[in-house]
This record gives C-alpha cells, structure tokens and sequence, in this order.
C-alpha cells in the first residue's frame, strides 16, 4: 500500500500569458504549463553545446557521493569547476576525474557574481546561453527576480524546501519529478528552517516523522519544454530521472519592499514574518515568567487567537471544535 496518495499537478496544454493570469494564478496552486516555448534553448541545449557557448567559468557546484542529497549530515562537498567541464561530468554516470568517488552526482544551482549580494541571473553569468532561453512574460519586467541555473546528474534528489518568491520551474533537458507539498501542511514537514528533515519522501522515517503521513503529495513529472508554477511558500523536492538542464525564474509577488534586502537566493523570510517571528521568541521569554501550567494555559489561548487571525481556511477546528470564517488574504491577486 503506498504510503501518501499522489495528488497530480494538473497540467494546462495552452497556457499563454492571458490563460496563466487569468485561470492559473489566481488560484495559489502549483500547475504545469505545457506548449509555452521556453526559446531555442529546447533544441540547442546538448552537452557539447552548452560547455562552447557557456565556457570555463568556474561554478561552484555540489557533489555527493549518493544521489540524494542530506542537508542535516552535509553528506555532499561544495566543490568548484570550470561550466564546461561540469556539464561533462554532470552528463555521465561514472567519471575518469572526479573527487570524491568515480560515480559520484553532481548539481549546480546558478549564483549571482557578488554570491551574498547578487541573485544569478542567466543574462550576466551565461550571455551566450541566456538568449536561448526566453523567459515567459508572466510578470512584469520590474518584478523580475533572479533566473537560475538548475543542472544535475541523473538520479540526483534535491531536499523540500520552500522559497519565498512566485518561481516557474523550466525544464530545458532531461525530465525531473517534482513532489510538492501545501504551506498549509508546514506542520507536517518537520521543518529546520526552509528545509524539511524528511530526506526519504518515498520511504520516511515513521518512527521520527509519524506525521509525515499526514502532509498531502502533489507530483508531477516534467518533460523538457515544461514550465512548473511553483507558487512562494510551496515546498518542493526534485529528483532528476535523467541528466536534465532547468532554469528557474522567481519573481517579487509582493511589493518589493516587503522583501529581505539582503536575501540573493529568494529564501529568506519577509521582512514583516522576520519581525513577527523575532516577537514571538520575546512573548515566548515572558511567559517563561510563569510556572509549567499558567504557561500551558496562555499558551493554548495564544494559539487559538494566532490561528484565528491568520489561518487561510475558511473553517478550522479550535479547541472548542467550533467553526470560524476567516478573510481571504490580500496577496492573492495576479500580478
Ligand atoms: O530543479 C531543481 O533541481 C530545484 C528547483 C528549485 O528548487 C526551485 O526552482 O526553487
């Protein structure tokens, strides 16, 4: 029996810039976007191809000696490499030079050219390949973000997390699974930061993640050409099914200044969740002023008010079982 149904990511045939607006994104759900030409890149992008035009600029990539990737005890090396030379290594299974062991996976996530102040944006970093790849017009130019190189070995997993921008996922070469997960079951996702702790999502844990189970598994599988609307705040977790060429796109869905200014990856907190975060750690020290119980008490009344206040689902349960309409939130408009 499996272990979560798999809820699949509805795919849109057509998807143009009027369709994606008006049906699509609205709606806050991931979806995938077929028939909208990502550019020339969808046949020009070979191995060979991409080490000529991309060349020997170093990338700083990530390598590990299994294909699935373990943020918690880092069992993958930071290591960099001439572009050319990582497309070749990250294109075959068993390598003649490598550096940790001969069939060791590699992936490179794209980064800015100043790495802690700059997004990466494929027109900087890779002119010569970026105009290959034609960014959707889903946006406004202004809300434009970062454009990411997302290259990786077959096989390679990379763990769920979540970003904090609106992202259309490009699969260029290659296809990838993508298994996705509501921000509404964050509670179920054993969260450390914007990562989960649940590295296996096929075959978890349940003894330390028990309530994993109970997190609902949207997935898809991404054929080249695909576009994946991965809305901010969705979790994802990719497993590339063969050697596979993406780009990323992430976008400001909410006024710009609403953002961590120093944030080039697009994964830090809101500036507003940053400081309501800061605040409960204070509320949380003053209520260590009390003994075990008057704390449990607050606590529980903390929590029902705070689930009040800010829960999207227009019923939930508190802990009287009654029912509550909620506002809808205010960021939900097309951009
Ligand atoms: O495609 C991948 O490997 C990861 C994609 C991702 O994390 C993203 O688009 O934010």
């Amino acid at each position: 029996m499996e272990l979560q149904e798999k809820i699949p990511v509805p795919v849109f045939a057509a998807a143009d810039r009027e369709v994606f607006l008006r049906n699509i994104y609205p709606q806050r759900r991931p979806a995938v976007l077929r028939g909208v030409s990502p550019g020339p890149c969808l046949e020009k992008w070979t191995v060979d191809y991409l080490g000529e035009k991309g060349g020997d600029r170093a990338v700083k990539i990530h390598v590990s000696t299994v294909p699935q990737m373990d943020f918690l005890h880092k069992n993958f090396a930071y290591k960099t490499l001439p572009f050319n030379e990582f497309v070749k290594r990250a294109s075959e299974k068993k390598h003649s030079d490598f550096f940790l062991c001969e069939d060791e996976s590699y992936y490179l996530r794209s980064l800015g050219e100043d790495v802690r102040k700059e997004p990466a944006d494929l027109s900087k970093q890779f002119p010569g390949l970026a105009e290959d790849f034609h960014i959707p017009d889903f946006f406004e130019p202004e809300q434009f973000f970062s454009s990411v190189f997302r290259i990786s070995s077959c096989g390679l997993q990379l763990w769920t997390h979540y970003d904090v921008m609106d992202n259309l996922l490009a699969q260029v070469t290659g296809t990838k699974r993508v298994v996705l997960y509501s921000p509404q079951d964050a509670l179920h996702l054993y969260l450390s930061g914007d990562k989960s702790e649940v590295l296996d999502i096929d075959a978890p844990d349940l003894k330390r993640f028990p309530e994993f189970v109970k997190a609902k598994r949207y997935e898809c599988v991404l054929e080249p050409g695909d576009l994946l609307f991965i809305p901010a705040l969705w979790f994802h977790n990719t497993l590339a099914l063969e050697f596979g060429v993406g780009v990323n796109v992430f976008w400001r869905h909410l006024p710009a200044d609403s953002y961590d200014k120093k944030d080039p990856y697009g994964n830090k907190d809101p500036v507003a969740a940053t400081r309501a975060l800061q605040a409960l750690e204070r509320v949380l020290h003053t209520l260590d002023e009390l003994p075990a119980e008057y704390r449990d008490f607050y606590g529980r009344r903390m929590i029902q008010r705070i689930q009040k206040r800010t829960y999207c689902d227009r019923k939930i349960d508190t802990e009287q079982n009654s029912e509550t309409t909620l506002p809808s939130s205010p960021f939900t408009k097309p951009g």
